[in-house]
């Protein structure tokens, strides 16, 4: 499919010394894995993901939360990085300042190369104590129910972060300052709804750098960024970076 950019982008894209990038649950979609705000499928179909994903969702069930988090677990596993992961990680080979912030907790960015990714809600397959919060190493995933912290008792959880939790300070440290210091902020797959995420495209705009977006349909964000590009980032991606930059390397 040819697709044909504005060559605003594709010069800025040229020139730009430090991108930032937030990807959020679309750019896995074409991966295999449900996003937010996708209706879920199968033994999940009557769920809700937004109010799976909360301490309250946890403390009232915490065996159907685990569960959740067991079948997503295996889902990524399963699932493989998909043409648009490929291409971010061409773009950080090609712009060595390159920031990959990711709402998504699949890790699929980190098997596609990437190497400067910023966790902003977590991983699937870390674990910490629900009780006292520390890390816990869980070397074989029980499916039905939450093993109990080695040190203390306290269910273990996955260490993701839950509507009104904080983010993790470092990482939300390094988003920010990527965010300032970029000149191009490419936003891709993401609702942009929740927050504080959902704030950087809008600081970065603010802070003078272009911003674009990437989505296969107008959402929260339509209208507010430099400029909005709408269809599948397993397709725009790997299109943009040839555009830019010439064939890809052998990455992926
Ligand atoms: C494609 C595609 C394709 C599909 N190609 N595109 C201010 C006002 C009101 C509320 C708040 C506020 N500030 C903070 C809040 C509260 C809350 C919040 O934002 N609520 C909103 C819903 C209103 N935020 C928080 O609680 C955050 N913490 C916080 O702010 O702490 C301070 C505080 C504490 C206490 C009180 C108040 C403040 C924490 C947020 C944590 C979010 N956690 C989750 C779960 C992570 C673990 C897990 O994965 O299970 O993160 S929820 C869920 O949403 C997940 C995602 O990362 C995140 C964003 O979703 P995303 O990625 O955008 O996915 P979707 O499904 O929404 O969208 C997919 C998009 O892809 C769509 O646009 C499609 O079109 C597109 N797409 N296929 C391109 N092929």
């Amino acid at each position: 499919m040819t697709v044909t950019f504005p060559s605003e982008l594709i010069e800025r894209l040229r020139a730009a010394q430090s991108v930032a990038i937030l990807t959020g649950a679309g750019v896995s979609a074409e991966s295999g894995m449900p996003t937010f705000r996708d209706a879920q499928t199968g033994l999940w179909a009557r769920y809700d993901p937004a109010e799976l994903a909360s301490p309250a969702a946890f403390r009232a069930n915490p065996v159907l939360v685990w569960q959740w988090y067991a079948y997503r677990r295996a889902l990524a596993e399963a699932a493989a990085p998909n043409p648009g992961h490929y291409a971010l990680a061409e773009l950080e080979q090609r712009i060595p300042d390159t920031t990959l912030i990711t709402q998504n907790v699949d890790g699929l960015h980190h098997r596609a190369g990437s190497r400067n990714v910023v966790e902003l809600h977590g991983n699937l397959t870390r674990y910490r104590c629900s009780d006292d919060g520390a890390p816990v190493e869980v070397t074989i995933v029980e499916k039905d129910a939450p093993p109990r912290c080695p040190r203390c008792g306290g269910l273990i959880r996955p260490d993701v972060v839950w509507f009104g939790e904080l983010l993790p300070q470092h990482a939300w440290n390094m988003a920010l300052a990527a965010t300032r210091r970029c000149s191009l902020f490419l936003c891709i797959g993401t609702s942009g709804v929740v927050r504080p995420a959902a704030d950087l495209p809008l600081i970065a705009q603010a802070d003078g750098a272009y911003t674009v977006e990437i989505n296969l349909a107008p959402g929260a964000l339509a209208g507010q960024l430099n400029l909005h590009l709408y269809g599948p980032s397993g397709t725009l991606l790997p299109a943009l970076v040839v555009a830019a930059f010439g064939e890809r390397s052998s990455i992926g």
